[in-house]
């Protein structure tokens, strides 16, 4: 029996403006907070001793991190080394350069060659030897169109058809290394990617048109007693045999991830089984506090007794209100601060509710029904501003309505349209 710590997502050196500067150390809270959590992962994988420790990917926010955060994400790596503990380090999007392959955050190293360090850039099939013995894990770094394309491929394709051609190419690679496997032996399939059934985060934005789905089908195979991944922030197990899951981030990265349980994953393996645990870590709450105040007799009032409910110890706290433009004086900023104190940093968000809503046609209200032709004179015959256009707007209308759908005619386009498309082609392509 084989027993691992997976963990991945660290994004150490990000969401500084949730933290403030410590004036004992000059270092901001969070980074603070993001080098206390990893060593708790990697105290957990010494304390045990585990036999092996896999990281999904995402070390840093970008491939080139300042040499303080570099250097403390270095210094609790390295106690793996003297623990004498094998480690994999893959390479997740942020971790990569936009221009350029390889993770140049993470190949140091390989590049220093730090004993029983792999760093997994690249579709590959490692043997690593533990303490409780052999194990192959293949490496599937973050895919972009340019580590499995050429342009040439993707000229004259849509973004579903370049989708479509990297997954093809991908299941050919994969089934290269697949056919190479030991089938005696522990094989674990280490991956940053999205899995077209995973839930998803923040990290659907950060990635925004740099990436693709994975569909899990395609990795979910026999093979495999463990399938390990990242980029994915929210905890998820997505198959149980074999095994399949995202242990999630480590810390928050944003109020995205409010709500959810941040950790790491244990899992004991051999051929055919694995089982995981997964571990909590306690992390920075992030809290939002919201109240609308628009409609209260003692804005202030409401307000304060919003936040006195809220558990807000040490935490990241956004307060977000509403009110009327006229009731702003009623509201003492000072008290308000005075009632966050107790947090570890806050922000303030007041938004004015309008007062120009529009009242209601009392002839379009709810319970009348009435013909769209009918319903659109009524709307016309109250907007002077547009009594120049209401005979067009009405003569296109019905024959909008009269006329018989053909379902089989292709759908006019008009030259704005294309002229879009085609800028949104040329953006994708210099993502290329
Ligand atoms: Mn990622």
């Amino acid at each position: 029996m084989l027993r691992l710590l997976h963990l991945s997502d660290i994004h150490m050196g990000s969401g500084f403006c949730h933290g403030r500067i410590n004036p004992e150390t000059g270092l901001n809270t969070r980074l603070e907070d993001f080098i206390a959590t990893l060593s708790r992962c990697i105290d957990r994988a010494i304390a045990e001793p585990v036999d092996l420790v896999l990281f999904g990917g995402d070390a840093f926010p970008d491939a080139t991190p300042p040499p303080l955060v570099q250097q403390a994400f270095a210094s609790q790596f390295r106690r793996l080394v003297d623990a004498e503990i094998p480690t994999v380090l893959l390479v997740g999007n942020h971790d990569q350069h936009a221009q350029g392959t390889g993770g140049a955050s993470l190949c140091i190293y390989r590049t220093l060659g730090v004993p029983g360090f792999v760093v997994g850039d690249r579709l590959m099939t490692h043997h690593l030897n533990t303490r409780s013995g052999t194990v192959q894990i293949i490496t599937l770094p973050w895919l972009t169109r340019s580590t499995l394309l050429t342009r040439p491929d993707t000229e004259a394709l849509s973004m579903v058809e370049v989708n479509q051609l990297l997954i093809d190419r991908l299941r050919v690679a994969l089934e290269g290394e697949i056919r190479r496997l030991d089938p005696s032996l522990p094989t674990i399939l280490l991956g940053h990617l999205m899995a077209d059934t995973a839930c998803y985060g923040a990290e659907r934005f950060m990635a925004a048109g740099k990436g693709f789905t994975v569909p899990m089908a395609l990795l979910t195979r026999d093979c495999f007693d463990y399938i390990a991944l990242g980029h994915v922030h929210k905890h998820q197990i997505l198959c149980e045999s074999p095994l399949a899951l995202y242990p999630g981030s480590i810390e928050r990265v944003d109020f995205s991830e409010e709500k959810e349980d941040k950790g790491y994953v244990l899992v004991s393996l051999r051929r055919g089984q694995a089982v995981a645990e997964f571990c909590p870590l306690p992390v920075r709450p992030f809290k939002t506090i919201s109240a609308d105040l628009s409609k209260a007799e003692h804005p202030q009032q409401k307000l304060l007794k919003a936040i006195a409910a809220a558990d807000i110890n040490e935490a990241v706290v956004r307060l977000i209100y509403k009110l009327r433009s006229e009731q702003i004086e009623q509201i003492d900023n000072n008290a308000v601060y005075a009632a966050l104190s107790a947090a570890h940093t806050y922000t303030i968000q007041a938004e004015f509710v309008s007062q120009l809503a529009r009242p209601r046609l009392p002839e379009l209200k709810a319970e009348s029904t009435l013909e769209p032709l009918t319903a659109l004179q009524t709307y016309l015959a109250n907007r002077e501003d547009l009594r120049d256009l209401a005979t067009e707007m009405l003569t296109a209308a019905s024959a909008l309505l009269t006329a018989e759908p053909d379902l089989t005619a292709p759908v006019a386009r008009d030259s704005d349209e294309i002229l879009q498309e085609l800028d949104l082609a040329a953006q994708q392509l210099r993502l290329l």
